[in-house]
């Protein structure tokens, strides 16, 4: 139960790890492209003089920022997939593209993997992972900010962890597109 606990709450943690991206909106900003994922946020910072809208000409989703001028902040999550153009009203100079796309990790909620790690805590250079399904195992591991440390497939049942520091980590291992993540600790 602890071990379920603890995936639904990572699983969920990381669906949902959004993005902020940063843009400068005023004169002479043409053409912002940017390619999102579902969930990611885009926030425009209102630069230089004049007054401005940011407004949606078409797309998936809407929205309209008023006018505003210097200092002000506008931002939009984006939660449809999709391409939304938008544009400031009076200055045609002004103009971008969010392109969005769905999450890349999506993550099985089908946990038949069963994954048994040990041993967990390691305190070697090599773990053992026992699965029920047989396959190559594409394995990610994470940091606890989501970076990942560690990216590679075994055809068998160990694998090396002697490059990884000491820490708090969450391991993906994927077998035939399935995956499962489970915690593991590193001394
Ligand atoms: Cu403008």
């Amino acid at each position: 139960m602890r071990k379920i606990t603890f995936l639904l709450f990572f699983t969920l943690n990381f669906l949902t790890a959004q993005t902020t991206y940063n843009f400068d909106w005023s004169y002479g900003t043409p053409d912002q492209q940017i390619e999102i994922e579902v969930g990611d946020t885009v926030n425009w910072t209102w630069t230089g003089s004049g007054s401005h809208n940011l407004i949606v000409t078409s797309g998936v989703e809407t929205f309209d920022s008023g006018y505003h001028t210097a200092g002000w902040e506008f931002s939009h999550t984006f939660n449809e997939v999709g391409v939304t153009d938008y544009t400031c009203t009076p200055h045609d100079d002004m103009y971008g593209t969010v392109t969005v796309s769905s999450s890349t990790m999506s993550i099985s909620e089908n946990n038949n993997l069963n994954v048994r790690i040990f041993p967990n805590p390691v305190t070697s250079n090599f773990i053992t992972i026992k699965t029920a399904t047989i396959g190559i195992k594409n394995i990610k591991l994470y940091d606890i900010n989501s970076r990942v440390v560690l990216n590679t497939s075994i055809d068998s049942e160990i694998l090396n962890i002697d490059n990884v520091s000491p820490g708090v980590y969450f391991i993906q291992i994927t077998i035939n597109g399935q995956s499962e993540i489970s915690k593991l600790i590193v001394r």
